[in-house]
């Protein structure tokens, strides 16, 4: 340690206490009468995926009823929750977009 001071102290090694930020998982919920096309658009738009990666994600979803669209840290996922619900909401589809922790 040191003083901060006068410079004076024991020299000491400290690792700054790193936390890792916990992760969470945004899933999308089947319905039955969102448009499977509006999903697949979802998943392009706010989660970055291609064409071929959305369908697949969009298909595991109608066919399990729910499906991971992505991790991330707690605010980025509750900014994906949001986006996904409000856009949903615009065009007045059912689709449920909710977040778990991992
Ligand atoms: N089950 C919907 C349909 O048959 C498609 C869908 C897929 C909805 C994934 C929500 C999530 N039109």
């Amino acid at each position: 340690s040191d003083d901060g001071d006068t410079g004076i102290g024991i020299a000491t090694k400290t690792r700054p206490k790193t936390k890792r930020p916990s992760l969470y998982r945004v899933l999308l919920l089947n319905d039955d009468y969102t448009p499977m096309e509006f999903v697949v658009h979802v998943l392009e738009r706010f989660f970055n995926k291609s064409r071929d990666e959305a369908t697949q994600i969009m298909l595991h979803v109608h066919q399990h009823g729910v499906g991971e669209c992505g991790v991330f840290t707690y605010e980025v996922a509750e900014t994906k929750v949001t986006q996904v619900m409000d856009f949903a909401r615009k065009h007045q589809h059912p689709l449920q977009c909710v977040m778990e922790r991992k």
